[in-house]
């Protein structure tokens, strides 16, 4: 399908793609996104590693080719290896000049390697994403992709009595974990940022961290976003008043309601923007290059409770219009359509058709409205699991593939050594996390009043003390860790 402008394209992208670390990504909302990233400093080289495209099938011997960066600038010959894992969308080399990681590379003289991940940006293992193709993604086919990558390189570079570190954040993060949790031989030590550990078919916790984040901006922010949405459930049940839902949003074509997938479409589109504020910060929004660094949990509680605006409902509606580049399309067909493309353009390229599909298969994750404790309603879990069977022709149980997941990996309950957990209060995705020391060599960091993957960007001067301290502690883990 052909999506009529760039805009459409940016609107459209991505339900669901809330697990990403900004920096890795390109755009991933459906409302006011990003400029490209900020430029690079100096041109970093692409490389392309061959890759197997099925690890666990000795009689399949097809390859491809994935790509990734290297960064000698800070390597001192003995000095460790930092790899820094890809994630669900194209992968940034803005990461090679820009990040935590970098700083500690500096200090230990690492050599630095960033490798993206199976299926997303140019890293394309199939012809094209037909359900055929897509059963070479899972995330058991990226740590086999991770330990080729690593075993191949250490020969081919002369690293092979080099200490490696991972790093990762959100998925990725989760990928760190469990890279030396599956591949001890191969990895020395993990940070694992912000991970969602533990899979989950439904994730009603997020919206509940949704609401004590607004809360504790204003506590009457949740309370007047609820009144709105209840208001707007209320009237989509009459048509009548469909013409006028129309117009308060801005919406691109008249509003049709045909069916509960439709109404949970256009709910869940307009409950992005609090979500966006809430689990990215603003400066890591800036960081990323987002245009909209003006979506903040104070930009949106302010404009809630501005009754100026007339009743909550006008004031969210107000929000919808100001935080879209124009009208909105909020048609669950569109939706589909644009998913269900098999191509490499459109939801292949960024990423959205790879990413639920691997919702789908392995982790669920999805943030429904099924507490009672959080602001929105109307989409429920049967939403989510409906779209993998009108997207992917789906029959499978969500339910077993998230099982499987958690057998495979272990979830909360993660045996293995040299693995730090950094989680930030006001993520809502540190409800999947590891949040406790699980022991003195798998520990936790909890950083107060920070978002989604914070502790994984570069320092600045206005980052709060127990981010800073945070980064230090990471820091002398790892210089604990590569003593060992
Ligand atoms: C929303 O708040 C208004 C007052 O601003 C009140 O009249 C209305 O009943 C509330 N609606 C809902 C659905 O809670
Ligand atoms: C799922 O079930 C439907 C109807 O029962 C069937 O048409 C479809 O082919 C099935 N899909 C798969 C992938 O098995
Ligand atoms: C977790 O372990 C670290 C040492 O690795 C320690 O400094 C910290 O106090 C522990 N945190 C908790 C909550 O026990
Ligand atoms: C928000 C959250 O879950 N924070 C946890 C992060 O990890 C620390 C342990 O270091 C816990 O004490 C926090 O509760």
């Amino acid at each position: 399908m052909v999506l009529q402008t760039l805009s459409d394209f940016f609107r459209i992208c991505l339900l669901l793609m809330w697990v990403l670390c900004v920096p890795g990504n390109a755009h991933f909302t459906r409302f006011r996104k990003f400029q490209n990233a900020p430029s690079l400093e100096h041109a970093v080289d692409e490389n392309w590693f061959v890759q197997r495209l099925d690890h666990f099938n000795g009689a399949d011997s097809r390859v491809w080719k994935q790509r990734y960066f290297v960064s000698d600038r800070f390597y001192k010959p003995g000095g460790p290896v930092f790899l820094m894992i890809g994630a669900e969308t194209s992968t940034s080399p803005l990461w090679m000049q820009s990040g935590a990681w970098l700083t500690y590379a500096e200090r230990f003289g690492a050599l630095c390697l960033l490798l993206e991940h199976r299926f997303y940006g140019l890293s394309h293992p199939t012809e094209d994403l037909s359900l055929e193709s897509l059963r070479f993604l899972s995330s058991q086919q990226a740590l086999a992709d991770l330990a080729h990558f690593r075993v191949v390189t250490a020969e081919s570079r002369g690293l092979k009595s080099s200490k490696w570190v991972v790093f990762g954040g959100s998925y990725a993060g989760s990928l760190a974990a469990w890279f030396r949790l599956k591949y001890p031989h191969l990895v020395h030590a993990s940070v694992a940022s912000s991970a969602p550990v533990y899979a989950t078919v439904n994730f009603p916790e997020y919206l509940e961290v949704v609401w004590r984040s607004l809360a504790a901006e204003n506590p009457e922010c949740p309370k007047l976003v609820k009144n709105a949405s209840d208001t707007l459930i209320a009237r989509l049940k009459d048509p009548s008043t469909y013409n006028s839902i129309t117009k308060d949003f801005g919406l691109c074509s008249k509003l049709k309601i045909q069916s509960e997938m439709d109404s949970a479409y256009m709910l869940l589109y307009l409950a992005e923007p609090f979500m966006l504020a809430v689990q990215y910060d603003q400066e890591t929004r800036a960081f990323a290059g987002m245009v909209d660094s003006k979506i903040s949990r104070k930009a949106l509680c302010d404009l809630m409770s501005d009754s100026s605006r007339g009743e909550p409902y006008d004031r969210y509606a107000a929000i919808a219009r100001i935080f879209s580049q124009s009208c909105i399309d909020v048609r669950y067909s569109y939706y589909l359509q644009y998913m269900s493309s098999t191509g490499w353009s459109g939801a292949g390229a960024s990423g959205a058709r790879p990413w639920v599909y691997q919702t789908c298969t392995e982790f669920g994750f999805y943030q429904s409205t099924d507490s009672p404790h959080q602001p929105f309603g109307g989409f429920p879990i049967s939403f989510f699991l409906q779209q993998c069977r009108d997207i992917f022709n789906m029959n499978a149980s969500v339910a077993d593939a998230v099982q499987q997941t958690n057998e495979q990996y272990g979830g909360y309950d993660i045996r293995s050594t040299r693995i730090v957990f950094p989680n930030g209060s006001i993520d809502p995705w540190h409800a999947l996390g590891v949040i406790k020391n699980i022991t003195d060599d798998l520990p936790a960091i909890f950083i107060k009043g920070t978002a989604h993957c914070a502790d994984m960007e570069q320092a600045r001067a206005s980052d709060l003390p127990q981010l800073t301290q945070a980064r230090q502690e990471i820091f002398l883990l790892l210089q604990k860790w590569l003593k060992e």
